[in-house]
């Protein structure tokens, strides 16, 4: 073992929280770049994010699977063009066994806060593990904890006075057997056009209550051959060119997206004629015409979504929710909708998801308090005065037209960037420049300006005030480009003696 290699094992230990795909993504990149010494802190007892929450009927990816993966690990085999969920939480278990990442997780480990020590340029990581109070020092912290990680429940009247079964559909309660039962699902987003779907096949009547309709195309999925199958496995290069062309197929959707939303149009005449074919009732085809600029929330895509809202037992509601009752939803009409069963497919809480982290950098800076007002960041990875912490799927990388794991990707690949630097140069922090978060994080909310989250519709992208901190305003590409190198001018890079006192974690 190199000299320096012995440095990190003794001195650089790194916490990273979630072993969702980014703290998989993360654990995966400083394995292959050497580095060995992180602790990977996870709440749940197993792996796997928002793969192992979701188990709601129908949970499926939106993303064709061969390009929902990770690049340094290709499956040949995926069951369908858009995988379901449980195929993808086992293809990331098959991850984390094949790169040796189980036996650096902690789980049961619930991180509530951190705080940075400026002389000795460490994090010292709050968790709890069985009900204690716990912590771990560590010289770089790495936050995976994804955005759609907290469900959201809805702020409606009476919430807690439904007597029936009620859940999110992120905590799905697989108890509750729903065969034969009056079942309401609030919210017609992502979540819940897959969920509507399977529920349609087996309740006695279902109640959607849908305060916006959603834009939804033509989901082009279907099984994979055991031809596409065995060429893939046989022949690598054609797995990569299948890989290229769903990313550059996807890619070439941000021209509407962020380049100009009027390219939107030719996807709403798809969408509009999807309708028009699928649902032939007039007043229903109204209810569910959109009214917003596609792709303004996410787009979505089901061959079966539409075709269950047509069938007799199936209502679309669309008047409004006044409150919950003991025994189901009051519709500002008057009308009391009795049900057994809720589902709330209401979304995540997005915009303040670090909220409940409490999290305190360079001179007592809150980041809570950084996100949620000054709103500045660097990458969407780094933010001022909070030297030696990263963010994964942080600020304004999200994405409405690829896949987010090429999002990861580049973002691994950075910090691994930043962690080789803090080794190399033996610097104690680095903590990113407010100028250069404050240029980059305005040219950032330009760009915006002209996307289509932008066009005038509300949407998880968007805080209250209409400032989009989730979205990513370009080809991903781009933020490839912009991620690939360390730009070190864009940082305070601190050396303090200290570097090499011990740490030692308690
Ligand atoms: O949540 P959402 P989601 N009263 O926020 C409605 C990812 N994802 O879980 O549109 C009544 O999109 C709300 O109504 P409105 C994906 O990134 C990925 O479905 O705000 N209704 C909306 O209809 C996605 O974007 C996959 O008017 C209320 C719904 O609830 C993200 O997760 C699959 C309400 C919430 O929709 C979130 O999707 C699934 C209220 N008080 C999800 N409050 C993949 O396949 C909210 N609503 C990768």
């Amino acid at each position: 073992m190199t000299a320096q290699a012995t440095i990190i094992e003794n001195n650089f230990p790194i916490v990273i929280v979630g072993t969702g795909f980014s703290g998989i993504a993360m654990a995966v990149m400083l394995q292959k770049a050497g580095i060995d010494s992180f602790t990977i802190l996870e709440k749940a007892q197993d792996i796997g994010g928002t793969w192992r929450d979701n188990t709601y009927p129908g949970a499926a990816c939106d993303v064709p699977s061969h390009l929902y993966s990770f690049s340094f690990e290709p499956k040949t085999d995926w069951s369908r063009a858009f995988s379901p969920q449980a195929e993808i939480k086992s293809y990331l278990d098959h991850c984390v066994d094949k790169y040796h990442i189980r036996q650096k997780i902690r789980f049961g480990c619930e991180v509530t806060g951190a705080e940075f020590e400026e002389s000795t340029g460490t994090w010292t990581v709050s968790f709890k593990e069985k009900g204690r109070h716990k912590k771990l020092t560590a010289r770089a912290f790495i936050l995976g904890n994804g955005a759609l990680s907290t469900p959201a429940d809805p702020d409606i009247k009476g919430l807690k006075d439904f007597k029936g079964d009620m859940f999110h559909s992120a905590r799905w309660n697989h108890d509750v057997d729903l065969t034969g039962k009056k079942v309401a699902v609030i919210g017609t987003g992502a979540s819940a056009i897959q969920i509507i779907p399977e529920l349609g096949k087996i309740v006695d009547k279902l109640e959607v209550f849908q305060r916006t309709a959603p834009w939804v195309l033509p989901k082009p999925d279907r099984n994979m051959s055991g031809i596409e199958k065995r060429l893939f496995s046989a022949v690598p290069s054609t797995r990569w060119l299948h890989r290229a062309y769903i990313y550059w197929r996807n890619e070439a959707l941000a021209t509407g997206f962020v380049v100009d939303p009027r390219l939107m149009k030719g996807l709403e005449f798809i969408g509009r004629n999807y309708l028009r074919y699928a649902v032939k009732d007039p007043i229903l085809r109204a209810k569910l015409a959109p009214n917003f600029t596609i792709g303004c929330k996410r787009m979505l895509l089901s061959n079966s979504y539409y075709q269950t809202l047509v069938q007799p037992h199936v209502d679309v509601v669309t008047d409004g929710i006044e409150s919950i009752t003991e025994q189901g939803i009051k519709t500002r009409n008057g009308i009391e909708h009795k049900v057994d069963a809720i589902v709330l497919a209401t979304g995540f809480m997005v915009t303040n998801y670090l909220s409940r982290l409490n999290i305190k950098g360079l001179q007592g800076a809150d980041l809570n308090t950084a996100m949620t007002e000054q709103r500045e960041h660097y990458l969407g990875i780094t933010v001022s005065k909070f030297p030696n912490m990263f963010l994964m799927m942080g600020p304004n990388t999200g994405l409405g037209h690829n896949s987010m794991v090429f999002m990861i990707e580049a973002q691994a690949r950075y910090v691994v960037k930043c962690i080789e630097a803090l080794r190399d140069k033996q610097l104690t922090y680095m903590d990113v420049r407010e100028e250069a978060q404050h240029e980059y994080t305005q040219d950032v909310q330009q760009r915006l300006q002209k996307s289509v989250w932008a066009s005038g519709c509300q949407s998880w992208y968007l805080s209250e005030d209409g400032h989009n901190g989730a979205a990513w305003p370009g080809f991903t590409w781009q933020y490839w480009l912009a991620t690939r190198r360390l730009d070190l001018k864009a940082y305070h890079q601190v050396y303090a003696p200290e570097y090499q006192t011990e740490v030692v974690n308690v």
